[in-house]
């Protein structure tokens, strides 16, 4: 790339800027009151919810290890289905809440905010009526279907937890959430359904459930028809389930720290982590950056291509949305079917406003060409965003000068399962944009670079480092479900005081902030966030596998690939079937998006004499740099790295 276009600035549209709700200034306002008087800031802002009872106390937060604790507006009670549904019946009962988009282009449906609130209530009661009670966890395993969506908020409604688990996740990978948080009741479909292809998600849910031995109920939602076992005692018709129910649920009244969700994501160790949001502090946040980040206006449809087994489908699917009042579009399908021009399409046939999605979906759309995209008109679109992952800055002004026709700005988001929402991201009337740069912090947020020693770099001018941020934000997770020490460990340790992201970040001269991608063990691939150490444990399950190291090499498509390196048992020469059996294992084991790109069997890994893996030299020869693999002298075997290179994968 060259030097100029790295350098590209595209400044806020004057019209832009005056029709938007914030401006630079107003935003530069905002911004400086957020950090210079923050309970005067949240308490104002968080007049947006409905609250039952108003809070009091805006915040009482320490970072400081010993007595780590975070706790927003905690006086307060309020109830997040409520507020994404109740609130909006006087005004817009019949406008619509969600438009959803089947697999099939011909099959569609749209709900209104009268029809979603009887819905969620229905489900609400008949959860109560099979035994869910406040407090209890719900796992959610569900296709993209308005169901996950009334499942979410019917939990959220008499005060129960969900768990949402991505719907392409193993039967294992499923026990091991239910397990982690003592679920006993799922929510599941008979099957999901995406490019025309059959996903079996109650034959996933039996075997899951049989694993953990804990779930009292499974709620079946029939969407293809397909064939499924039953157990009468357990199993319950979700159909027959809401048409039993009554229709009137009043809202639970939730204390603003009382749990709203759990979402597993991967960490740099061990299993996955059980992120906790709570009520009042997250839906501020949702509602808030919804708003400010989509310049959203009513009336506008917004569509967010996530799925609600990720953060992003919380927060930007379901709640910040809803709300808002807003009409979100669900897609059940993938991209690329029945063709490649399938966003676009779907772009003109709901009118879309604003288009949000994921850098790897934009590469892999950029390489059909620009024709599938000029087949649409896509006129209705006025703003376009991305999230999950760096952007590269070839698919950025694809994306602005192809599927925007350079007139829609690109927001791009950067956040985290553990932030609730975005932190640092353009505001589309406000910041002028820099392809690839997630630009500049939101309010409230107050993000730093640390070096190497642990040093906090000056807060000004060009630097690099790892990314933190320096004091609490209202969105931010309050622990890890069950294990408050390891929330602790895992991002108030490495710089006391401070949130660690686990990103490395570049600020240029303009203070724009440039996420460089993750400097822990988790890899970030396609846009989904994987621990090398699951991996890892997977093919070590194996009974041939001796031992394994996995870690990510650069992939044109996916951002990251996985490179798996394996040891034998017995030191067995490997054949070429093992390749794909392993291949296979892996999606077994943990599911489809877990699956090696690339697997090197090596009579041995590289370890320090005190039997350490050395992953640093792992990630050189992996990404086919094995010219500069650093200091080797504390290894305990040179020759492993001679034969490793020999035999590298990536060429
Ligand atoms: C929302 C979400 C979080 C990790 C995060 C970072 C990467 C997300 C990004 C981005 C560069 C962006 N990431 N957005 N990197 N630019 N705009 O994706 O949450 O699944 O928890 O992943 O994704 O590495 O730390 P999650």
């Amino acid at each position: 790339m060259s030097q100029s276009a790295q350098n590209a600035i595209y400044p806020v549209a004057a019209e832009r800027a005056a029709a938007a709700g914030i401006d630079a200034d107003r935003r530069a306002d905002m911004y400086r009151r957020s950090l210079d008087t923050p309970d005067e800031f949240w308490r104002e802002e968080a007049q947006r919810i409905d609250w039952i009872v108003p809070f009091t106390e805006v915040s009482d937060v320490s970072w400081n290890k010993d007595d780590l604790h975070i706790r927003w507006f905690a006086d307060g009670t309020l109830n997040a289905s409520a507020n994404c549904i109740d609130r909006h019946l006087p005004a817009r009962a019949d406008d619509p809440a969600i438009i959803w988009e089947g697999d099939d282009p011909t099959v569609d449906a749209t709900i209104t905010y009268a029809q979603l609130h009887e819905k969620v209530c229905r489900l609400a009661n008949g959860l109560k009526s099979v035994g869910v009670k406040k407090g209890d966890r719900v796992t959610i395993y569900m296709p993209m279907v308005p169901e996950a969506a009334y499942a979410m908020l019917a939990c959220a409604r008499i005060g129960a937890v969900h768990s949402v688990v991505f719907g392409g996740f193993s039967p294992d990978a499923l026990a091991g959430r239910i397990i982690d948080c003592e679920s006993r009741f799922v929510i599941t479909a008979d099957e999901g359904l995406r490019g025309s292809r059959p996903i079996p998600l109650k034959a996933n849910v039996d075997k899951a459930v049989a694993t953990a031995g804990i779930v009292d109920k499974v709620i079946m939602v029939k969407r293809t028809g397909g064939a499924v076992d039953w157990d009468a005692s357990r199993d319950v018709a979700y159909e027959a389930l809401v048409q039993a129910a009554s229709p009137d649920c009043p809202p639970e009244p939730m204390n603003a720290e009382d749990p709203l969700f759990i979402l597993y994501t991967s960490g740099s160790t061990g299993k996955p982590k059980g992120v906790l949001h709570t009520t009042g502090g997250y839906m501020v946040w949702a509602s808030m950056t919804h708003e400010y980040v989509f310049d959203y206006k009513p009336g506008e449809i917004y569509w967010c291509t996530a799925d609600v087994g990720w953060v992003t489908g919380h927060t930007y699917i379901v709640y910040g949305p809803l709300a808002n009042g807003a009409t979100t579009l669900m897609f059940e399908g993938v991209p690329t079917w029945p063709g490649p021009d399938r966003l676009w399409q779907v772009v003109d046939k709901h009118q879309v406003n604003t288009l949000y999605t994921a850098p790897t979906a934009i590469r892999a759309l950029m390489r059909e060409g620009d024709g599938p995209v000029k087949k649409h008109s896509r006129s209705s679109l006025r703003l376009l965003g991305t999230v999950g992952e760096p952007i590269n800055p070839e698919a950025w002004n694809w994306y602005y000068n192809v599927v925007g026709d350079g007139r829609c700005p690109i927001v791009d988001t950067w956040w985290q399962t553990e932030t609730g929402g975005a932190l640092i991201t353009p505001l589309p009337g406000a910041t002028a944009l820099k392809p690839g740069s997630a630009t500049l912090p939101i309010f409230g947020v107050e993000p730093a670079l640390m070096d190497a020693e642990g040093q906090r770099i000056a807060d000004s001018g060009p630097a690099s480092g790892n990314l933190v941020i320096c004091r609490s934000w209202p969105g931010q997770m309050r622990t890890i479900y069950g294990d408050h020490q390891r929330f602790i460990e895992t991002y108030f340790s490495t710089y006391p005081g401070l949130y660690f992201t686990g990103d490395g970040a570049r600020r240029d001269e303009d203070g724009y902030w440039w996420i460089t991608g993750r400097v822990d063990d988790v890899l970030n691939v396609s846009g989904h966030r994987l621990g090398t150490a699951e991996i890892e444990s997977a093919l070590v399950a194996h009974k041939d596998v001796a031992e394994a190291a996995v870690v990510g090499y650069p992939h044109d498509l996916k951002g990251q690939g996985i490179y798996c390196y394996v040891t034998l048992m017995g030191g067995r020469v490997a054949a070429d079937e093992d390749v794909d059996q392993l291949r296979k294992w892996v999606r077994q084991e943990i599911g489809p998006v877990a699956t090696p790109d690339l697997i090197q069997f090596a009579p041995a890994l590289p370890k320090t004499r005190s039997g350490k893996i050395m992953r640093r030299i792992l990630r050189k020869i992996a990404e086919n740099e094995f010219g500069n693999l650093g200091d080797t002298s504390t290894l305990a075997d040179p020759g492993v790295v001679d034969d490793l290179i020999e035999n590298r994968k990536n060429r």
